[in-house]
């Protein structure tokens, strides 16, 4: 790498969020002179946010950890990687040994989705340390859509897609993608593709309890009682039933199930849910009809569709919906990505597999079962609260900040307090790693080599695309990956002088053994010398579906030929993989899984149910932030204040707030403040007051955040509320009280 001072261009994909940008950075000597977005990236066309340009901020930020901090007497101290590590062996060890494995809890968070030095290497952290006491972001987030997607098509990572470009009618619900950028379906600049699906003469209809800036693009809006999208969805399909729209098309035989579903939903009339959902039985009979209509559409439901009760049932009666409407694996609907690597719905047989298992273990405290190898993320507290055998007396934290992203962050932060022992990987000292013993930072962004993993398995056309680092770290800095295996060689008792390279072979020729047999030295040869998520990336490439086999498809995909073409290869438009992709055990899509079943059923009692009146509390997001960790970037925290509390004119009026006037909510027996902004894109009696915010906590380094700290939403939150089967927390719909502050500090 040049790093001499003569401006020069970089590529890389932004690691910020799931719409994984092409972007186009300008580099004089260390500095970053300018951020583009990069025109011929072959998937993102240019398209960029402001947060990529802040990327400059995160990298120069004084505030971004660079060396190892280390607790001495009370305050942290600066120290050497060798010091820290062996600080952490000293005072972990004797925690698994005195009260063992599963006193060692871990946390991961969001940003690892997004690094590839993090993602496969965490598994490993876990496997190494061996607790059950596994936690990560996706219970604050997709557990529900991943569970659904497990039970019907075999794989907790084969969740469909909307096909926007060829799609003439999105159904959008809980998801707010014009702000977001997406989620759960890689698309880069959703605007755009809105637009144009409009301009076709398609149609876009958003549910939402606020009329979002997505709902600004779409033909038409309907307001939705937070909490009962299960409820609009199974109405939904009662109107195809008693209608006769019931087409599955092409993948008619590949399904199971159908026959239960008629009565599974017959409580659930249109006329029975309008009351729950806020929203008329003739729209929702029309919504019905329009989606059978559709020639290519789909519906796709998103964040506020799996962080409440009914996540499951909601993520699931999605693809019901798409399913039986003809528009699940088609042109324009609801399709399966094919990834270029790592995808396992592109490995083994294909048809059919083992399914899915959830319940294999379950929580101490409240026998919350376990769903993809986790336990729900607000069980965490009570697991570090509760004594006895098995209790949580040490945690490792990786690039999460539950204080703030999870419900009941207050109880949390003391629970996290009273442990023995904390470890946290991540790049600043924040509200969660301030009560760490050991601090580990990773690089900065444009620091480390960048594969996405996860996303391209979630895009909305298949691609391939590699940016190498954009400045060599400094020295002495490991990559994260490094890191995490030498936390592994700590717990598996080799200690922290292990020579974590050598693990990483030994890991990477079983792997490799797995797939090949005798060929094991020769494919070892044709990797080397790559090591690391680099060596993972190469053998997942080459083996992929895309892939050179190792030479036996000569014009296939290996790393060298993706990392040769920074604009990415685009490996073209989705493509019909049914029954391919299917690895249940019937080989078919489980269209009526029994634990579905039973949850509908019981939901079905709650129909009856007056809704409750009151305010309910919703959360939101902003383009110019990014979960609990953007706040300190100037570039981003500047301008307007965003952790305001949205509020229908009306409800302020009745409740006598007005614009500007410094609300106190309460929630779950707490209360924060945030100044009232009135806002008739509102549903009436729900209020909106976005994530990741409440900088004001002692300890932190976080100079630029704690200036406007804002309200931590989470605080409101009850950290057992739950969706029962995917674990899920509750982020939505939770009963608050609105008043006038008494004093005016917030
Ligand atoms: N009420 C409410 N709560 C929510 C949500 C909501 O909508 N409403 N959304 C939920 C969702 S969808 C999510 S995904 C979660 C997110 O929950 P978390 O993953 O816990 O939160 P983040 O804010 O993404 O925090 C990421 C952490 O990683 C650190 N970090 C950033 N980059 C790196 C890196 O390169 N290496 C390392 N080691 N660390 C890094 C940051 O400093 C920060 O501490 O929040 C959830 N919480
Ligand atoms: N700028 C920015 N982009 C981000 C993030 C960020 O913090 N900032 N976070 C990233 C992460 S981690 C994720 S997971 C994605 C999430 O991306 P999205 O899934 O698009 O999530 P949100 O933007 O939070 O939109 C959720 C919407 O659900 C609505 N809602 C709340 N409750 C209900 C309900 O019960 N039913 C229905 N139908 N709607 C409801 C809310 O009003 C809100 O408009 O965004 C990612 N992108
Ligand atoms: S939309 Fe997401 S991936 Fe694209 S530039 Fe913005 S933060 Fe980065
Ligand atoms: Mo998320």
């Amino acid at each position: 790498m040049d790093e001499t001072t003569s401006p020069r261009t970089a590529h890389r994909i932004c690691p910020l969020c799931e719409a994984c940008c092409g972007l186009e950075l300008t580099i004089e000597g260390r500095r970053v002179s300018a951020v583009r977005g990069h025109a011929a990236d072959v998937f993102s066309a240019g398209y960029l946010c402001p947060k990529a340009v802040a990327l400059k901020d995160l990298h120069e930020d004084p505030d971004r950890l660079r060396r190892p901090l280390v607790r001495r007497d009370g305050a942290f101290v600066e120290t050497g990687w060798d010091e820290a590590f062996a600080e952490i062996e000293r005072r972990l060890l004797p925690v698994i040994e005195a009260h063992g494995r599963d006193a060692v809890a871990v946390t991961v968070g969001n940003p690892s989705a997004h690094k590839m030095s993090l993602l496969p290497y965490f598994g490993r952290l876990a496997k190494a340390l061996g607790t059950k006491n596994i936690y990560s972001a996706s219970t604050l987030d997709q557990m529900p859509k991943q569970l659904a997607c497990g039970l019907m098509f075999g794989h907790w990572l084969s969740i469909p897609v909307p096909d926007v470009e060829r799609s003439d009618f999105l159904l959008i619900l809980g998801a707010n993608p014009a702000v977001s950028n997406g989620s759960l379906w890689t698309v880069p600049d959703v605007r755009g593709k809105l637009k144009a699906l409009r301009a076709r003469g398609g149609r876009v209809v958003v549910i939402d309890p606020r009329r979002t800036e997505t709902a600004a693009l779409a033909d038409a809006h309907h307001f939705i009682r937070p909490g009962s999208d299960a409820f609009l969805l199974a109405a939904m399909l009662h109107t195809l039933f008693a209608e006769g729209r019931v087409r599955p098309g092409r993948i008619a035989p590949h399904l199971a199930g159908l026959e239960a579903l008629p009565a599974a939903v017959a409580p659930f009339t249109p006329d029975a849910v309008a009351p729950a959902c806020g929203i008329a039985a003739d729209t929702i009979r029309a919504l019905a009809r329009e989606l059978a209509a559709a020639p290519r559409g789909c519906v796709y439901g998103r964040l506020g569709t799996c962080t409440q009760r009914h996540g499951t049932l909601a993520s699931w009666l999605v693809d019901v919906l798409n399913a039986l409407t003809g528009h699940l694996d088609e042109p324009g609907g609801a399709m399966f990505p094919r990834a270029a690597a790592f995808a396992a719905n592109t490995a083994g047989k294909p048809g059919v597999g083992r399914g899915i298992v959830t319940g294999r273990h379950a929580s101490r405290v409240s026998g919350a079962p376990e769903v993809f190898g986790e336990l729900p993320m607000g069980v965490l507290a009570e697991e570090i609260e509760t004594p006895g055998p098995g209790q949580v007396r040490a945690l490792i934290s990786v690039a999460s900040n539950p204080v703030l992203s999870a419900p009941n962050g207050p109880r949390l932060a003391r629970a996290l307090g009273s442990l023995e022992f904390m470890v946290s990987l991540d790049i600043y000292l924040n509200e969660t790693t301030r009560h760490a013993d050991v601090i580990l930072p990773g690089p900065s962004p444009l620091e480390d080599d960048h594969y996405d993993i996860a996303f391209p398995q979630l895009s909305h056309r298949n691609h391939a695309r590699y940016s190498p680092a954009v400045f060599e770290p400094p020295a002495g800095q490991p990559p994260e990956w490094q890191n995490l295996l030498r936390l592994a060689a700590i717990a598996l008792g080799r200690g922290a002088g292990a020579d974590v390279l050598a693990l990483d072979d030994e890991w990477v020729a079983d792997e490799v053994r797995k797939l090949a047999g005798e060929r094991t030295p020769a494919l070892l040869a044709a990797l080397a010398p790559r090591r690391g998520p680099a060596r993972l990336l190469d053998l997942a490439l080459r083996t992929g579906p895309y892939g050179d086999a190792f030479g036996a498809r000569p014009d296939g995909l290996n790393l060298d030929r993706v990392a040769q073409t920074p604009a990415g290869i685009d490996l073209g438009p989705l493509q019909p993989r049914l029954p391919e992709l299917l690895r249940t055990p019937s080989g078919r899509v489980e269209l009526a899984p029994a634990p579905l079943l039973a949850a509908l059923a019981q939901a079905a009692g709650e129909l009856a149910a007056a809704p409750a009146d009151g305010l309910q509390l919703v959360g939101r997001r902003e383009v110019r932030s990014n979960n609990s960790w953007m706040h300190n970037l100037p570039l981003l925290a500047k301008g307007p204040e965003r952790c305001t509390l949205l509020m229908h004119p009306h409800d302020a009026q009745r409740l006598g707030l007005a614009d500007g006037m410094l609300a106190e909510i309460e929630g779950a027996g707490r209360t924060v403040r945030a100044p009232v902004q009135l806002d008739d894109a509102m549903m009436q009696g729900v209020v909106s007051l976005p994530h990741g915010w409440g900088h004001d906590l002692p300890g932190a380094r976080l100079a630029v955040a704690a200036r406007r700290p804002g309200a931590n939403l989470n605080a409101l939150l009850d950290e057992n509320a739950r969706d029962p089967l995917s674990g899920n927390a509750v982020l939505s719909g939770a009963p608050v009280t609105v008043r006038l502050a008494q004093t005016s500090s917030v």
